[in-house]
């Protein structure tokens, strides 16, 4: 039997197309899902696609056998949601196993058929596993970022139920799909590789991402270099894009994975852009025409579809892959990557990484207070700095006696990778304690710095921490400590180093480059002759360490050399500086660092750095009184700080609030806010002005693909802060706490995303309106009710999925029989939004439906609030809404004097961020 891993060596492999659009035009109803074995079952199980591999396995096998037909190599069995989590909307977590495995087991009698009848070419089953509902890198409250709606244990353990039934069904491979999430992936990454050792059965791993926006973020914000480094551990033997956008704008993105990936390269995208109605319209001829040109740049190895693809597509992909020249696999060379957002990569051009030393509780009086204290916003605000002033890594230590390193830990860097800011640069986790360590390692989608393991406790210990690492994906620090205690001498460090070396590269099978060494750098100046040398031998050991261990590296924490001269800042910047002269020509490559105060070489006058010579390199017994001396007059100066870039501070009050806003900066938001009180009479101009405007700025600079999500999610949260600062001098017309006119928001029924609702919530919240949420997945019904209870000013429905337009006009109608009974006051305005709404599906299939009142489609998040405050505002209403109207009918029009509607589509198209259109159901 010819493997995978041969047959894509020879040839371009071909992926089949889309499941979910092949399985929406077999119109199977609700009895089709549930078979008789599920008749009984309670709520909706429509659309639960993978239950059809058990309730009616002909129609699957079907769509398995049209795309074999159409000239596919591999075909994906019917399980991108056949885990415990996807599968509990609909009250079947205990079956994920069992649905799984029948649709591998299907997929694998169909493909061996063909196989038979044409041995020359083989068939494949790949499992497909989808990013599940929900995200572990991103909150689901955008008021609370520390959340996580899900964790990296629940993850694998729901993954780990479809990764069994896989293996132990046959499958060829495994896709892990439309990877929204880097730490989804990477808990899918680390379930397969425990049910491969269960089930003692090894298969490839294919991993493919999904692009949310044109700049090319995941939607957890990772560029696709960071996310490509995040997952190298997992040895995938492809790595691709699939979903997202059109052949044509993922070209770019694919020609970055070529370049980077070390794997072969696999892209299987939508048909095209889904049109004004949210429909995937680009012709099979069109899509190869697309995948042809990519297919001649020889950028790929595996080529499919996904959303909107037919067999048709892939058939005509499948006569142009046949002569196709497949990609060679980059060459990558071994350095040490890691990632937080960005990707990081230590180059022979790499001038030194500073890893910012301040955000740790034993290293910071501040900072241990901040948390103490609980006040992690400032403490954040030191990370920042950090990176401002030129980190490249952040440091994070929690370890205090009074407090929960672990916990702390868990709160912080949840919070510190909410802010894209500070979270574009890896970090380092730091703790004693290797609990600490392993929670942090579950928490971070980038590839991460541990600090550190050592073999202070033996090797056992240090083997299995080692090899848990590498399942996390993450680097190392090892320390120079042995069972005997920290290495002081040059002897001690180089044998330490060494064994440690033999260690993790022999027997755990650790990368050689991943490995950092820190030969400990200790306290010199202390009066004390046995630590006279300890400089000198930190040097010594890194120049060894360097030339006899191949691809390790070198770190230290640089601080750590002066605490001797403690109180006189100035000195000691002047002794890191010339420390780091000499360790960095001895190869040190890292170090952990103060940023802000890291003084040039060339700063320090020539005579203090003969002096600190004397000490480092141990050249007069009496150095240390000597540069004690010489530092008298130095006494007090702290070096000039850098970085911070706070020239924005310079421009007017409503620049400022605009600054702030955009970039997410709330330290200035008080002072700019009162300041902006004395320049305009009525306060809620600042939120009508400014603060509009920014959010206005911010959902411009989202469209175009400048700002990614997490950034404008940032912004929301300074806008609601901004919010409150205006608050205390609004009026108050009502003597108590005022709030605004009550939105009455909802996902619609059938479609379980919500992030875009949230952020319009929380949009709409930030100005002073009350916000009733129904949450997702919410009939009909129930939101009339809600609206006849409440009656609010506004209802604004949500939807991300194309069959979340019918259930919109749905409701529309269903609010227009309720006011026509009598139920439900006449007028409330509803707002549309969502990625597949559009202008002209609103104006022709939605407000029609409920002339009650007027129906507007919102462009983005940062529109509602504008409108809003249009409609409830007595002298802008009726202009507003008859302006609307009059749009409407214009669309109306051209819509239908124009025979084909496809040009009206295209005019009447609007530019919106792509960021939640996809037919994948499980997407957040
Ligand atoms: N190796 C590795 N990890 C490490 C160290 C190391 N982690 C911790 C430490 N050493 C590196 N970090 C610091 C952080 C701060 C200081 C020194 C090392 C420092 N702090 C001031 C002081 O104590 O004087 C704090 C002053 C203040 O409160 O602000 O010097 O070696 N792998």
């Amino acid at each position: 039997m010819v493997r995978i891993e041969e047959a894509i060596r020879r040839r371009v492999l071909v992926l089949d197309g889309a499941m979910g659009t092949m399985i929406m035009r077999k119109g199977l109803t609700e009895t089709d899902f549930r078979g008789e074995r599920f008749a009984g079952v309670a709520g909706v199980l429509k659309g639960n696609n993978d239950l059809l591999s058990l309730t009616r396995p002909d129609v699957i096998a079907d769509i398995h056998r049209a795309y074999l037909e159409a000239g596919a190599d591999i075909i994906t069995a019917n399980t991108f949601s056949s885990q415990p989590i996807s599968q509990a909307d609909y009250g079947l977590s205990e079956m994920a196993g069992e649905i799984c495995g029948a649709g591998c087991d299907i997929a694998r009698s169909v493909a061996d058929e063909y196989t038979l009848k044409t041995p020359e070419k083989p068939r494949f089953v790949v499992g497909t596993v989808g990013p599940t509902n929900r995200t572990a890198s991103m909150s689901p409250d955008i008021n609370k970022p520390w959340l996580r709606g899900i964790g990296f244990d629940e993850l694998v353990a729901a993954y780990g139920v479809q990764m069994r039934a896989m293996v132990a069904h046959g499958v060829d491979g495994i896709l892990i799909e439309t990877i929204f999430d880097t730490l989804n992936a990477k808990a899918a990454i680390y379930a397969a590789r425990e049910a491969m050792a269960a089930e003692g059965r090894a298969v490839p791993l294919m991993l493919s991402m999904t692009v949310s926006d044109m700049g090319g973020h995941t939607l957890s914000g990772q560029e696709i270099e960071a996310f490509l480094v995040s997952v190298e551990h997992a040895g995938a033997l492809t790595v691709g894009i699939n979903c997202s956008f059109g052949t044509k704008q993922l070209l770019p993105f694919v020609r970055v994975v070529a370049e980077k990936a070390a794997s072969f390269v696999s892209l299987h995208p939508n048909a095209g852009l889904p049109n004004a109605l949210g429909e995937y319209e680009q012709t099979a001829k069109e899509f190869a025409a697309e995948m042809g040109a990519c297919l001649r740049e020889g950028l790929v190895n595996v080529v499919g579809g996904c959303c909107g693809t037919t067999p048709e597509h892939i058939r005509l992909l499948s006569e142009l892959a046949k002569g196709a020249r497949p990609h060679v696999p980059a060459q990558r060379e071994r350095r040490l990557r890691l990632s937080g957002l960005q990707a990081l990569e230590l180059t022979p051009q790499t001038h030194f990484v500073s890893i910012g030393e301040r955000c740790n509780v034993a290293g910071s009086r501040k900072f241990l207070r901040l948390i103490k204290e609980k006040q992690y916003e400032e403490a954040l605000d030191i990370a920042r700095a950090q990176v401002e002033a030129g980190a490249m890594v952040v440091d994070i230590n929690m370890d205090d006696g009074l407090l929960d390193a672990a916990a702390e830990m868990n709160h912080f860097v949840n919070l510190l990778q909410s802010d894209p800011d500070i979270a574009r640069v890896p970090l380092m986790i730091d703790a004693s304690d290797f609990s600490t360590l392993r929670t942090a390692l579950k928490l971070v989608q980038g590839k991460v710095l541990v600090n550190s393991i050592s073999l202070k406790e033996g090797e056992q210990p240090f083997v299995e921490h080692a090899r848990e690492i590498r399942r996390y994906g993450a680097a190392v620090v090892v320390m120079a400590f042995d069972e005997q205690g920290q290495a002081t001498s040059y002897e001690r460090k180089i044998e330490i180093c060494a064994r440690a070396y033999r260690l993790l590269v022999g027997h755990v099978g650790f990368p050689p480059e991943d490995i950092v060494f820190d030969p400990a750098v200790l306290t010199v100046g202390t009066g004390l002759s046995e630590h006279a040398d300890y400089a000198l031998d930190f040097i010594r050991a890194t120049e060894w360490i360097r030339h006899h261990l191949p691809y390790a590296h070198v770190s230290g924490g640089v601080s750590n050399l002066s605490f001797a001269f403690r109180g006189n800042n100035a000195l000691r910047e002047a002794m890191h500086s010339v420390f780091l002269q000499h360790t960095r020509a001895a190869g040190q490559e890292m170090g952990i660092v103060n940023p802000s105060t890291a003084m040039s070489y060339s700063d320090v006058p020539r005579e203090l750095v003969e002096a600190i010579d004397d000490l480092l390199l141990h050249r007069r017994e009496d150095a240390t009184e000597r540069l004690l001396d010489m530092a008298q007059g130095m006494q007090g100066n702290t070096a000039s700080k850098k970085g911070g870039g706070d020239e924005w501070r310079q421009g007017s009050v409503d620049e400022r609030l605009k600054y702030a806003l955009i970039h997410g900066v709330g330290s200035y938001l008080e002072e700019d806010v009162k300041a902006a009180t004395e320049l305009y009479a009525n306060a809620l101009d600042i939120i009508q002005g400014p603060l509009l405007s920014a959010m206005n700025e911010v959902g411009e600079l989202f469209a175009t693909g400048k700002m990614f999500l997490p950034q404008v999610i940032k912004t929301a949260r300074t806008m609601k802060l901004a919010v409150g600062f205006v608050q205390p001098y609004l009026p108050k017309s009502g003597g108590d706490e005022q709030e605004g006119p009550a939105i009455l928001i909802a996902t619609v029924k059938g479609d379980v995303h919500d992030i875009g609702k949230n952020i319009v919530a929380t949009i709409l919240a930030c100005n002073n309106y009350r916000i009733i949420d129904l949450g997702t997945m919410v009939a009909a019904e129930t939101i009339v009710a809600a609206a006849i209870e409440q009656n609010p000013a506004i209802i604004a429905l949500s939807g991300l999925i194309t069959p979340s337009l019918e259930e919109m006009a749905n409701v529309a109608r269903q609010l227009q029989r309720s006011v026509e009974a009598g139920h439900l006051r006449a007028g409330i305005p509803l707002m549309i939004g969502g990625a597949t709404t559009s202008a002209l599906h609103t104006a022709l299939h939605i407000a029609p439906c409920y002339p009650a009142g007027p129906v507007l489609w919102m462009k983005d998040a940062s529109q509602n609030p504008i409108a809003a405050a249009r409609l409830l505002d007595a002298s802008t209403s009726d202009a507003f809404i008859a302006e609307n109207a009059h749009q409407q009918q214009q669309l109306r029009e051209q819509y239908g004097q124009q025979q084909t509607p496809l040009l009206a589509l295209q005019q009447a198209r609007e530019k919106k961020p792509k960021l939640f259109e996809d037919e994948h159901a499980a997407l957040p």
